[in-house]
C-alpha cells in the first residue's frame, strides 16, 4: 500500500504490553481512514454495553491517507471513543504534531485499551514504545506538563495530552495539545484520564510510503499557493472564524442566555474586531498556511486562543460581554482540558437554573468571578461543579420538572454555538451529526440565512446530507482540515488529486461519499447497537426550548422551530439515507454499502426493517 503505512499500535495499559498488526488494503479501500477507521474498530472490538468509564472502553487515535504529507492543512488527527457523555460513539479532531510524528513513526491508528494501574505516559519512538509513569505530571494543568514533556523530550515532539478535567473524569474533557488546541468533546480526555494516561509524546522519522513523491510535493506546493491567493486569505488570517460573533449577531443566531435568544446587547464588545484589538500573536495547526488561532491577552495578563465558539459559548451564552475575561475563562479550560462548548452549556443551565431559583447557588448571568470559580469547581468536582460536570443532560433529569425542555443537547452532546428557533436545517443538523449536537458535520447555517431562514425545504435536507457526506464523511476520513474548502473556497476537486499521487487510487467524488456514507451508516449502527430498546427518533431532536419558547428580541422576534415541519425533515432525511421511521438503517441499506455483516449482527438487539 501507499499512501497508508497500513500498521496500528495496540497498547493495552492493564498488561503493560504494546503490539503492532497490520491491517487490510480493504479496509482502507472501504473506510479511508480517521472516523472510518474508528468506527470499524470500535464496531469491531467493543464489548456492547460497556461503562464508557472502564478498562473495557478504548480511545482510537485515527490518521488517513492525507494527514502529516506536505499537503495544505494536514497535521490533524481524529479522536474516538464510546463517549461518557452520550453513551453513543464520540470524536473529535485536534491539529498537533502528534498527528505528523504518528505517521512518521510507521503507524495510522493506535488503540488504547484497559488502565494503567498507576498514572502513566506513553512515549513511542518509532518501533520503541513504553509505557512510563507520570510521576508529578499528574494533576498539572496542560500548559505545564507539556512545556515539562518537552523540556524532557524536545521542542519538536508531538504531544496529547489531558488536564485535571480529564484525572477527574468531567464527562466533557478534552485532549490538548500544542499550548491551545482542544479535541474530542464527547469526553475522550475523561476516558483518557480513566485509563490513568496523563500524555502521549511521540516521535517519528520515517517516510511515509508514497505512490510518486515528487508528484505530492509539487502538487501539495500549488495547492497551498493556491490557499494563499485567495480573496478573503487577508482577512482571514486578521479575525479566523472570530469573524462569525458579528455575522451571527446580525443574523440572531448568537447563543445568548443559554439560548434563550439570538442576539446579544454586548455582541460588538467580543466580536472579530475588538478581538484585533487585543491581539497578540497568532498561531496554526502544523502544515498549514492558513494560521487561524488568534492569540490574545486574557484578564490576568496570560496569553489566550479565541476561536468563536469559544466566545460564544464562555460569552454571550453566560452574558459575559468583556472579551479579556472570556479569554481567561477559554484559557482556564485549555489548562484543564475541558470543552468550552459543553463548558458554556452547563455554566448557562446553572445561570439560568438560579435565576428560576431552582438551585440553592446564586449565580447570575455575566458573573465573571463566580463563573471563573464554576470554571474551578466543574474540573475539581466541587459542590455544584460536580453535579454539572455530568453534562446538562444527566443534570437536568436530576433537577426533575421541565428542565430538560431548557438542557441544550442533542444525545447528551450539548449543543454548539448557533441558535435554531429560526433555522431548521442548522435544527436538523444538530439532531442527525452523529456524536450528538456537534456543528462539524453540517454547518449548513450559513447557506440557510441565504436561502431563506422560514422554510422547511427538501433542498434543506439534501444540504445536510451534503454536508455531512463531505464534512463528516470526506475530511474526518481524510483526515485534514476542512477550513481551506468551507473558508476560503479552496476546490474540493484537490482531494482526489492528492489522494492520487498519495496512494496511486483513483478515488472519484462519487466513490469518497459511497465511504461516506458507509461510515454514516456504521455509526448509526453503532448508537443503535448500544440504545437497543431505548432508541427512537426522539433522539434526534433538537432541545425542546427551540420549538417552544420563541425569541423576545432581535430582528427575529417571535420565532420558534415548528415541531410539524422539524418532523417532515426528519422523515424525509430518513427516507434520503435508508433508515427506517425510527431512524434504523434497513437491511438492504446497510447490504448495499456493504454492511452485510452489520446488519446481521444488529439484527440481535433490533428488529431490522427489511427494505
Ligand atoms: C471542536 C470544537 C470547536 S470547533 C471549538 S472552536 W471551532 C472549540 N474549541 C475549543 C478550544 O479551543 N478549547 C477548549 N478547551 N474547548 C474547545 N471546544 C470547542 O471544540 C479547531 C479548528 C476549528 S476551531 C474548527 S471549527 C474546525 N474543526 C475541524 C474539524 O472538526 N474537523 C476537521 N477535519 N477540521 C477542522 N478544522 C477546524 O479546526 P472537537 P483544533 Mg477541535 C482551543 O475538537 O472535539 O472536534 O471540537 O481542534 O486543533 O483546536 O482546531 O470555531
Ligand atoms: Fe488548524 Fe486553522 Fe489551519 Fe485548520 S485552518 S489546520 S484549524 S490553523
Amino acid at each position: 500500500m501507499y499512501g497508508w503505512n497500513g500498521r496500528i499500535l495496540r497498547v493495552n495499559l492493564s498488561k503493560g504490553k504494546t503490539t503492532t498488526y497490520e491491517y487490510t488494503s480493504d479496509m482502507a479501500l472501504n473506510f479511508l481512514g480517521g472516523r472510518g477507521f474508528a468506527i470499524k474498530i470500535l464496531w469491531d472490538e467493543l464489548s456492547v454495553g460497556i461503562s464508557p468509564l472502564s478498562p473495557d472502553n478504548m480511545v482510537v487515535l485515527a490518521t488517513g491517507p492525507l494527514t502529516g504529507l506536505p499537503l495544505p492543512s494536514s497535521g490533524k488527527l481524529l479522536l474516538a471513543t464510546k463517549s461518557p457523555l452520550t453513551g453513543g460513539y464520540g470524536d473529535g479532531n485536534i491539529g498537533s504534531r502528534a498527528a505528523i510524528h504518528l505517521r512518521k513513526a510507521g503507524y495510522d491508528v493506535v488503540i488504547l485499551e484497559g488502565r494503567a494501574p498507576k498514572p502513566s505516559f506513553l512515549w513511542i519512538d518509532d518501533d520503541r514504545v513504553e509505557i512510563l509513569g507520570a510521576g508529578d505530571l499528574w494533576g498539572l494543568g496542560a500548559f505545564k506538563a507539556e512545556k515539562e514533556l518537552r523540556d524532557k523530550f524536545g521542542r519538536k515532539v508531538g504531544i496529547l495530552l489531558i488536564g485535571p478535567a480529564g484525572e477527574n473524569l468531567v464527562r466533557y474533557a478534552t485532549v490538548v495539545s500544542e499550548s491551545g488546541r482542544s479535541g474530542g468533546r464527547p469526553g475522550i480526555g475523561a476516558v483518557m484520564g480513566f485509563k490513568r494516561l496523563k500524555a502521549i509524546v511521540i516521535r517519528g522519522s520515517k517516510d511515509i510510503p508514497l505512490f510518486d513523491s515528487d508528484g505530492l510535493r509539487k502538487l501539495g506546493a500549488e495547492g497551498s499557493r493556491a490557499i494563499l491567493e485567495k480573496p478573503n486569505y487577508g482577512f482571514w488570517r486578521r479575525q479566523g472564524t472570530m469573524a462569525v460573533i458579528e455575522w451571527s449577531q446580525e443574523n440572531s443566531v448568537l447563543p445568548t442566555f443559554n439560548f434563550k435568544e439570538g442576539v446579544f446587547e454586548q455582541a460588538e464588545t467580543i466580536g472579530g474586531f475588538a478581538m484585533e484589538r487585543i491581539k497578540l500573536s497568532q498561531k496554526g495547526c502544523p502544515n498549514c498556511n492558513m494560521l487561524c488561532g488568534n492569540v490574545v491577552e486574557d484578564s490576568g495578563e496570560l496569553s489566550s486562543e479565541l476561536d468563536y465558539e469559544n466566545v460564544a459559548m464562555l460569552g454571550s451564552n453566560i452574558g459575559l460581554g468583556d472579551l479579556k475575561k472570556v479569554a481567561t475563562l477559554n484559557r482556564l479550560a485549555d489548562d484543564y482540558g475541558v470543552d468550552t462548548i459543553s463548558l458554556g452549556n452547563a455554566m448557562g443551565f446553572a445561570m439560568e437554573a438560579s435565576e428560576k431559583k431552582l438551585i440553592d447557588d446564586k449565580i447570575d448571568w455575566g458573573d465573571f468571578v463566580s463563573a471563573r470559580e464554576l470554571v474551578r469547581d466543574v474540573v475539581y468536582r466541587r459542590g455544584m461543579g460536580d453535579t454539572l460536570a455530568e453534562g446538562t443532560r444527566r443534570v437536568a433529569d436530576r433537577l426533575g420538572g421541565d428542565a430538560s425542555r431548557w438542557a441544550m443537547n442533542v444525545k447528551g452532546l450539548e449543543v454548539s454555538g448557533y441558535d435554531c428557533h429560526l433555522a431548521p436545517g442548522m435544527a436538523l443538523s444538530f439532531g442527525t451529526s452523529p456524536i450528538g449536537a456537534h456543528h462539524k458535520d453540517a454547518w449548513v447555517i450559513s447557506w440557510e440565512v441565504q436561502v431563506g431562514r422560514q422554510s422547511y425545504s427538501e433542498a434543506k435536507i439534501d444540504k445536510v446530507l451534503e454536508f455531512q457526506r463531505i464534512r463528516g464523511g470526506l475530511f474526518e476520513s481524510l483526515v485534514t482540515c476542512r477550513l481551506p474548502w468551507i473558508e476560503l473556497g479552496f476546490s474540493l476537486e484537490w482531494y482526489p488529486r492528492f489522494l492520487k499521487v498519495a496512494t496511486g487510487v483513483n478515488f472519484q467524488m462519487e466513490k469518497l461519499f459511497r465511504i461516506a456514507d458507509r461510515i454514516y451508516n456504521l455509526i448509526r449502527a453503532f448508537w443503535v447497537r448500544e440504545y437497543q430498546a431505548k432508541w427512537s427518533s426522539v433522539m434526534d431532536y433538537p432541545p425542546d426550548r427551540w420549538f417552544n419558547e420563541p425569541l423576545t428580541v432581535g430582528p427575529c422576534k417571535g420565532a420558534t422551530l415548528k415541531r410539524d415541519g422539524y418532523e417532515r425533515m426528519l422523515r424525509g432525511y430518513y427516507r434520503k439515507r435508508g433508515w427506517d421511521h425510527r431512524g434504523i438503517p434497513t437491511e438492504a441499506t446497510l447490504n448495499r454499502i456493504g454492511l452485510t455483516e452489520v446488519a446481521k449482527e444488529l439484527k440481535r438487539y433490533v428488529k431490522l426493517r427489511s427494505s
